[in-house]
């Protein structure tokens, strides 16, 4: 069976912020904007520690994290089986200490990033200042896309610094305008010009062509953007209210353009029974290497253990080795868990996180391996 979404069309993401900084609302509204308008836009919530979408073609995995309560470790096993994660910070409050934590994790997890500047709408929020204390404390290049149209009571919509547009929301969705407000000309400008002075430092091409007075073309930019995210040279940084819905759409759309698909990282790194280093890349043909990161007991199917493939494939109603324990564990359902409805799979592959119904023994940080080829998955995190 062929694979519905090729592998470099995947996006895991964990989320990550402060306390209250509106990660799960965040969450909802992008969930939200995914679904189909005939789906209406108040589904039943699963509550799910993962939940998969789908955005222009590609598949999404969103991780929420809970910010204070959120233990070390806790977060740095989710940060193990993401790609990429998104760092919301409260447009009002700035950064504050859990966001320090927040980004020394994904700091550790060596992970690409992006930042949400949340809470637009508040009247003490501003986005400058929030892109100033990014650079300070964090010491990297926080390169805006785009910013905001007024703030505060009169946040109205966004200038998209690589398409270079105004996005205003209405109630049937986004609408588009090529003037640059006057209040913004300046800004914008110079915003852009650096956006572009950094994404040339990708290629050397492009820096030669700028130095001759020769912009990348949009497609470009954001292949250059791209390149320089997966390299974690700068971090793009999107505002935004996700309470009032805006920006919901731009973060969508940053996170396929910017963050990385498994095929874009590393192999997956861990040991042999007998302790021999072994390698698992991101690929169906290559033998089950999945962890496991969290359980949760799900009203309708009973408990559920949530593991990330990494390479391989596991089936429902098929065994695997829970290498980290020696056991053999039956797989009797495996689930895909979308924002309002289960979808049992015949089977899961390389990249996708799922729900695993029928482990006995599995709990979160065991991995489930292909008896024949077992490893033990090692992940360069903190805790
Ligand atoms: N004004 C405004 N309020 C927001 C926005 N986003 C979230 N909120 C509010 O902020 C509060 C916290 O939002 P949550 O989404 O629960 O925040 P969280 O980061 O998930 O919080 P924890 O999981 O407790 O760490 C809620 O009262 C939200 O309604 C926003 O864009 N603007
Ligand atoms: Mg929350």
């Amino acid at each position: 069976m062929a694979r519905d979404i090729p592998l470099n069309r995947y996006r895991t993401i964990g989320v990550l912020a402060a306390e209250d900084a509106g990660k799960t609302t965040l969450v909802e509204r992008l969930l939200q904007a995914t679904r189909p308008a005939a789906e209406g836009t108040h589904g039943a919530s699963l509550a799910s520690p993962a939940t998969v979408c789908a955005w222009r073609g590609h598949q999404l995995t969103f991780i929420d994290t809970h910010g204070a309560w959120a233990s070390t470790e806790e977060v740095s096993r989710i940060l193990s089986v993401v790609d990429g994660v998104v760092i919301v910070i409260d447009a009002e409050a700035g950064i504050e200490d859990e966001t320090v934590r927040a980004w020394a994790l994904a700091d550790a997890a060596q992970l690409p990033r992006l930042v949400f500047v949340n809470k637009l709408d508040r009247a003490g929020a501003d986005f400058a200042g929030v892109l100033d204390q990014v650079a300070a404390r964090f010491g990297v290049r926080p390169l805006a896309v785009a910013l905001p149209v007024g703030q505060g009571a009169g946040f109205a919509g966004l200038y998209d610094l690589v398409h270079e547009r105004v996005v205003h929301w209405t109630a049937a969705g986004e609408t588009h305008d090529p003037e640059v407000p006057s209040e913004l000309m300046r800004d914008a400008a110079q915003r852009r010009k650096a956006l572009i002075q950094a994404a040339v430092t990708q290629a050397d091409d492009a820096a030669q062509a700028l130095e001759k007075g020769v912009r990348p073309d949009e497609a470009r930019l954001v292949e250059l953007v791209r390149a320089g995210v997966i390299a974690r040279a700068f971090v793009p940084v999107v505002p935004g209210s996700a309470f009032r819905n805006q920006g919901v759409d731009s973060l969508l759309d940053a996170m396929v353009d910017y963050l990385p698909a498994p095929t874009d990282l590393p192999a997956l790194r861990g040991r042999a029974p007998e302790g021999a280093l072994v390698e698992r890349r991101a690929d169906d043909a290559e033998p089950l290497a999945a962890l496991a990161f969290t359980t949760m007991v799900d009203p309708v199917m009973g408990p559920l253990t949530f593991v990330r493939l990494f390479s391989g494939s596991v089936a429902s109603g098929t065994q695997a080795l829970n290498s980290s324990r020696g056991t053999t564990e039956e797989i009797r359902r495996v689930l895909r868990m979308h924002a309002d409805r289960r979808e049992a799979l015949t089977e899961a592959r390389a990249g996708d996180v799922v729900a695993l119904q029928g482990l006995e023994a599995t709990t979160t940080g065991d991995t489930l391996a292909d008896p024949a080829q077992p490893i033990v998955i090692e992940r360069p995190i903190a805790a």
